[in-house]
C-alpha cells in the first residue's frame, strides 16, 4: 500500500475533526507560501516590504504574504478561536461571521527570513492549544498565555529542496513531503527521534562575547574536542533558519543553541517563547530530545507576553542535559 496522504494519515489518527481541518488548511498554506518561494525574484516577491514587525525587525515582502496566507488559512479553517502571529503586535482580530472554534494558534509565518534573499532554507513554525475552559466570548492574550506542555499540537514546514512538514499530536513526530506532483503531503517518515548522543553543534559563534561563562565553557571544549574533558571532536553547523537547524537535529542529532546573551541584556536571548521555542521544544521532546533555557524546561515556562524572548537549548538529551548541568554549577 502507498504511503499515507496528510489527509489520509489525519483520518487514522485520533484526532478531533476540528483540527483535521485545522490542519489540513495549515497544510494548504504551507503549500501557498512554497509555491511563492519557488518563484522568487520572477515574482518580485524578494527584498523589503518597507515595514517594521514589533520586535523592530524590518519585515521581508514575504514574511507579510506568508503572515496573510496563514492567518486566512487559520479563518477558513472554521476552527479557530484566537490567532497570533510573531509578525503581529496583537492577537488578530478574526473577521466578523467566522465561526468560532475552540482552537488558538500561534505562530511564524516565515522563520529565517533573512535567508530568503540568498536562496537559503526558510519555514513556517505553528503552535497550536485549545481555547481555555475560562475564555470569554472574546478571545484576549491571557488566554494565549500558556505553558508549552499545553500544546495539543504544533509543527513546521521547512521549504528547502524538498518541502517537508513535520508535525507532533503528542504521540511521537512524523513527516510528510510535499509531492508537487500530485500537490499532497505525503507521509515519508514515522516517529522520528533524536539520537541521546551527538558530535555535531550549531551556535552563532559570533555573539560568543555576549554569553554566560555556562555556555563559554560548554562551547570551549567542544572546539578543544580530543584535547579536552570531552575527549572527541566536533563539528559545526549554522544555517540561521531555526527550522532548518532543528529539522537537521531531528534528522541526524546535534545541539542548537541560541542562549541568553548580554547583547541586549532586556531581551533575555533572541527567539520567541511562544512562536518558535515552545513549539520547536514540543516536537523535539517528543522525538526524546531535550529542551531547556539552560535552565528550566522550557515547555514549563509560563508566558508573561505574547512576543517574549528566551534562551533556547535543544536537541540531543545528553549534551542537552551537561550543558544545563554547567549552568546549574
Ligand atoms: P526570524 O524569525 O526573524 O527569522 O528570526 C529567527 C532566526 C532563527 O531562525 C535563527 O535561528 C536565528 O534567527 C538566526 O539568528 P542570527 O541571525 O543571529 O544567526
Ligand atoms: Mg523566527
Amino acid at each position: 500500500m502507498s504511503a499515507p496522504t496528510l489527509n489520509q494519515y489525519l483520518a487514522q489518527a485520533q484526532v478531533s475533526v476540528p483540527l483535521q481541518h485545522l490542519l489540513l488548511q495549515v497544510s494548504v498554506a504551507c503549500k501557498s507560501i512554497s509555491a511563492a518561494i519557488g518563484k522568487g525574484a520572477l515574482a518580485g516577491i524578494l527584498g523589503q516590504a518597507g515595514s517594521d514587525n514589533i520586535q523592530g525587525e524590518e519585515q521581508k515582502k514575504l514574511d507579510v504574504i506568508s503572515n496573510d496566507i496563514v492567518l486566512a488559512a487559520g479563518v477558513n479553517s472554521g476552527s479557530i478561536a484566537g490567532l497570533a502571529s510573531e509578525e503581529m503586535d496583537d492577537i488578530f482580530p478574526l473577521p466578523d461571521g467566522t465561526p468560532l472554534g475552540d482552537y488558538l494558534m500561534l505562530f511564524d509565518p516565515l522563520d529565517g527570513s533573512s535567508n530568503i534573499d540568498v536562496n537559503v532554507s526558510v519555514g513556517t513554525i505553528f503552535s497550536i492549544l485549545k481555547k481555555p475552559l475560562t475564555a470569554q466570548s472574546v478571545i484576549t492574550t491571557a488566554d494565549f498565555l500558556q505553558a508549552g506542555s499545553q500544546q495539543v499540537c504544533a509543527g513546521y514546514a521547512v521549504y528547502g529542496p524538498s518541502t517537508l512538514l513535520v508535525l507532533t499530536l503528542g504521540n511521537g513526530v512524523d513527516c510528510f513531503t510535499l509531492d508537487r506532483e500530485i500537490g499532497e503531503f505525503v507521509l515519508t517518515q514515522r516517529g522520528m527521534t533524536i539520537p541521546t548522543d551527538t558530535k555535531e553543534f550549531a551556535i552563532n559563534m559570533s555573539n560568543m562575547r555576549f554569553w554566560e561563562s555556562p555556555v563559554r565553557r560548554y562551547v570551549d571544549e567542544m572546539v578543544a574536542g580530543k584535547t579536552s574533558v570531552r575527549g572527541k571532536d566536533f563539528n559545526m553547523r549554522w544555517v540561521a533558519s531555526m527550522v532548518a537547524d532543528v529539522h537537521r537535529i531531528l534528522t541526524r542529532g546535534g545541539i542548537f543553541m541560541y542562549p541568553y546573551d548580554l547583547k541586549d541584556p532586556s531581551k533575555a536571548g533572541k527567539l520567541r517563547l511562544m512562536y518558535e521555542a515552545n513549539p520547536m521544544s514540543f516536537i523535539v521532546e517528543q522525538a526524546g530530545g531535550a529542551s531547556t533555557t539552560g535552565r528550566e524546561r522550557i515547555l514549563d515556562l509560563q508566558p508573561t507576553g505574547l512576543h517574549q524572548r528566551v534562551p533556547v537549548i535543544l536537541g540531543s538529551k545528553n549534551e542537552v542535559d551537561l550543558v544545563t548541568s554547567y549552568h546549574h554549577e
